[in-house]
């Protein structure tokens, strides 16, 4: 095993890297991989895998490997929707005790409103392969995942033979697959099994298939993240069924039965076909009364993998990940100190010399990657953690917490280009809607629209969520948030602006925007004190208000409540004109817009976060919703709207920069929207601080990166990695403005660099090179047509324009925000923003056709 803690260890391999001879091929180190020279002994330092569907985590073992299995519609209970009747008979109360200034009492009787937590989302179990070798006289070993073809790779020498491991997910056939070779016939030996964390049994089906059927509890009651007893229903049978099988393929020697397990015995290359299914049958079915025949599933998916040989599989595999993940191509120029250092190490040194520049370009990549992994068409959202799980009792359920985590797990999906990994996201909304009008009308009695509070789960809940089983009341500072449809929502309309998709809008998006828009028609009451119109109650999520000394959950028209609405009723109006429907409803919209509470810059410069001056300067809270306009919504920009930027500066200011992983991700994007790259750099880098999976560091500050790069809150949430790449492409690239700008928040220290591939609103792909920290090049593919404003540090030159007679007509996609009404309490108090020199140049584009963009 090479080791690696001292100086002169990482000069010999220094000298080594490149030439490695793994006995199968020479492995080059490739700069878009992670790679360890050991096993994983901790669940966050084993590689993901995945096709949005089926999760694998890799360990590599060589006594024993482990691939930890999650199936992403594995989840505890039932659809239950836990709305509550008497809510339309509390909520005046609570409104009056709002506005009379009872906070408490206001909490109090929300208490009343809420229904239960969500499901969790569940581990399946694990397939393990028991070699029996000694792990000590391992040499030459190396575990890596190749990002470029989705691979994980697991090669060491043992007495003499030289073993080789390959896994993966493939999406097209639904399956994991893993191949074991060696350099020396009949040399792979090891035990087969299976094993879950939840009620389950396996068995042998003939001589080549291990069957494990598994129950999962109808919920899970218990704060342990691996309880001891799980809970299962009283109701016999209810809750999902499932199934995972695993066929072998052996070439030479022999494969035994031996109880629950299937013995290898002397085979010269091995194939191992995973599959699986479980009974969920639809958000709205009963898995145990309505669900999907498990066996008929598993067994069709096995026939459709083994129908294939491992070569076609692999070739498969590639063709469809690389359709995606190949769109995009990003580096930085500069000296990558520590590139030959395994990946864990490279994060530990991160932060002390001058930046690694090709990790950032990994953990760019890698957040990508993981996206494709985890959200495919077809299948359902990524949830807290993606697809990957190992506890039975996950932080947070790892379910859809709709106040920042699940939105933020879709920010890299447009302009990263991967557009069509947003997809489970809307098919989810399409559900919520159906269970978000029964929320809306039982809970508050309103007819029209739908709502989505806090969290989610696979059944699509929809209501004001309670506590976990051990918090049984839970805290309305998070429960008593409508505004998860109103959101979610904005995610439709970004899609159009980037894809200019008529009838996605048409179809599926309208709709579902008007029905979020609807609801909050209803929800929103006039201030009695002033012509505006707030909400009530209102939280900005998960903060307390802290008036006089004493912190309270509840009040009203938070900004977040305010931004949102007018962001939401902003794209709908839009739809509206874009599709022309529906007049007298955009014209009812644009009324109640123009009424919404404005925002307010509060004594100390900053955008005030609560309907009153009650902001804290003292602060650090993790959650700074109040700057929902700035990012990831398009209402305060510095170009519009600045003085309202220069507040959103004021208040990053106070809150600090570290915090948790997605916490941090954030505020990377809003740093980039300033148009202050150096800053969004800074925090970058802190979201690369190694966090050491040996210690329990659940926790509400510090977040940073697990040895295999995935985010930690801590702990290990998804949020943060998508966060960081959708947050990098902002720095590069923005288009929310009126204009494409190229190179917005370019940090001093990426001088050059190339970024190809990524996608601005309009439906333009992007090119860029740069050099000395400014713009060589750029080349701009129009997808769609339409008139192309680019916005520049300098003056540019478009190449292409010749025979270009279409007619100039505005691009519906590149707007900018419009002015707005707001207060501000002492205009001395702003603080400067960064006073960039801009050049703009605009020009009309055909489809298909690429210009380029040349300094003058
Ligand atoms: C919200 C955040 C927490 C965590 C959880 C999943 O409640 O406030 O930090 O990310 O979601």
């Amino acid at each position: 095993m090479i080791k690696l803690n001292s100086n002169l260890s990482i000069l010999l391999l220094l000298g080594i890297m490149g030439t490695v001879n793994y006995g199968f091929a020479q492995h080059k180190q490739k700069k878009l991989e992670l790679w360890y020279d050991k096993p994983a002994a901790y669940w966050e330092e084993a590689l993901p895998l995945g096709n949005g569907t089926t999760g694998a985590m890799v360990f590599g073992g060589v006594t024993k490997d482990r691939f930890q299995l999650n199936d992403n519609t594995l989840w505890s209970g039932e659809p239950e929707a836990g709305n509550n009747p008497n809510g339309p008979q509390i909520l005046p109360s609570v409104r009056e005790a709002v506005l009379a200034g009872k906070y408490e009492e206001a909490a109090a009787l929300w208490k009343k409103m809420q229904g239960p937590y969500s499901a969790r989302y569940l581990p399946m179990g694990d397939l393990w392969l028991d070699f029996h070798q000694d792990e000590k006289a391992v040499k030459a070993y190396r575990r890596d995942l190749d990002l470029e073809r989705a691979v994980s790779t697991v090669s060491y020498t043992y007495q003499g033979v030289q073993y080789q491991r390959e896994s993966f997910v493939s999406y097209p056939d639904k399956a994991l697959v893993i191949r074991l070779k060696a350099d020396r016939a009949k040399s792979i030996t090891f035990d087969l099994s299976m094993t879950s964390k939840l009620k389950s049994t396996v068995s042998a089906i003939g001589s080549d298939i291990l069957s494990l059927v598994g129950k999962a509890p109808s919920f899970v009651a218990n704060r342990d993240y691996e309880p001891k007893q799980v809970v299962y229903d009283s109701i016999e049978g209810k809750g999902m069924t499932f199934e995972m099988r695993v066929k072998v393929e052996a070439k030479g020697g022999k494969v035994q039965q031996e109880k629950d397990k299937l013995r290898i015995i002397g085979a010269d290359e091995v194939l191992l076909l995973l599959t699986e299914a479980t009974s969920f049958n639809g958000f709205d079915k009963s898995p145990s009364q309505a669900g999907k025949d498990v066996k008929t599933a598993v067994n069709g998916l096995m026939k459709q993998v083994a129908a294939k040989n491992f070569a076609t599989l692999l070739a498969d595999h590639q063709k469809d990940y690389r359709s995606l993940f190949s769109r995009v191509d990003f580096e930085l120029a500069g000296i990558s100190t520590h590139a030959s250092l395994p990946t864990d190490q490279r994060i530990m040194q991160f932060s002390k010399g001058p930046a690694d520049l090709d990790l950032l370009t990994l953990y760019y990549h890698f957040g990508r990657y993981l996206l494709i992994a985890s959200s495919r068409q077809g299948g359902r959202p990524a949830n807290l953690q993606g697809i990957w799980n190992d506890h039975v009792q996950p932080p947070w359920g790892s379910n859809y917490t709709t106040n920042i985590n699940t939105e933020m797990n879709y920010w890299l999906a447009e302009n990263t280009n991967l557009s069509e990994c947003h997809q489970p996201l809307f098919d989810f909304m399409e559900e919520l809607a159906v269970n978000g009008a029964k929320t809306a009308a039982v809970n508050y009695n309103i007819k029209e629209g739908w709502v989505v509070h806090h969290n989610s789960d696979l059944w699509a809940k929809t209501s004001p969520p309670g506590g976990y089983e051990w918090d049984p009341k839970g805290m309305p500072r998070w429960s008593a948030w409508p505004m998860a449809a109103a959101w979610f929502s904005t995610h439709l309309w970004e899609h159009y602006r980037f894809t200019g998709d008529k009838s996605f809008l048409q179809n599926k998006a309208y709709p579902l925007m008007k029905g979020a828009a609807q609801f909050m028609l209803h929800w929103l009451i006039a201030d009695p004190e002033n012509k505006y119109l707030i909400t009530n109650p209102s939280t900005s999520p998960e903060n307390t208000i802290k008036i006089a000394g004493k912190e309270y959950q509840l009040t009203l028209a938070s900004t977040m409540d305010m931004a949102i609405i007018r962001e939401l009723f902003t794209a709908v109006i839009r739809s509206c004109d874009v599709l022309q429907v529906d007049p007298e409803f955009k014209s009812t919209l644009e009324q109640a817009r123009a009424k919404l509470y404005p925002y307010q810059v509060g004594q100390y410069g900053q955008l005030q976060e609560w309907f009153k001056d009650w902001d804290d300067p003292k602060d650090q809270h993790r959650h700074i919703s109040h700057l929902f306009g700035l990012y990831p919504g398009n209402q305060i920009s510095v170009t519009a709207n600045s003085e309202l930027a220069a507040a959103a500066k004021k208040s990053l200011l106070l809150r600090g920069d570290v915090s948790t992983g997605w916490s941090m991700a954030w505020k990377t994007n809003w740093w980039a929207r300033l148009q202050d790259g150096n800053h969004a750099y800074k925090i970058l880098k802190d979201a690369l601080n190694f966090i050491d999976p040996k210690l329990d560091r659940a926790q509400m500050s510090g977040g940073g990166a697990y040895p295999n790069l995935f985010d930690a809150h801590p702990p290990f949430q998804i949020d943060g990695n998508f966060g960081a790449t959708a947050g990098m492409t902002e720095m590069l690239l923005q288009s929310h403005d009126g204009a494409v700008h190229l190179l917005p928040a370019l940090p001093d220290e990426w001088s050059a660099g190339h970024i190809k591939g990524i996608k601005a609103r309009g439906n333009f792909t992007v090119d860029m090179d740069w050099k000395d920290n400014k713009l060589q090049e750029a080349r701009i593919v129009s997808n769609i047509g339409g008139i192309c404003k680019l916005r520049t540090a300098m003056p540019v030159k478009v190449i292409g324009l010749d025979g270009n007679k279409a007619v100039r007509t505005e691009n519906e996609l590149l707007y900018k925000p419009s002015a707005l009404d707001y207060h501000v309490v002492d205009r001395e108090k702003l603080v400067p923003l960064p006073s960039n020199e801009i050049f703009e140049v605009e020009f009309q584009t055909v489809r298909g056709k690429e210009y380029r963009i040349i300094p003058k």
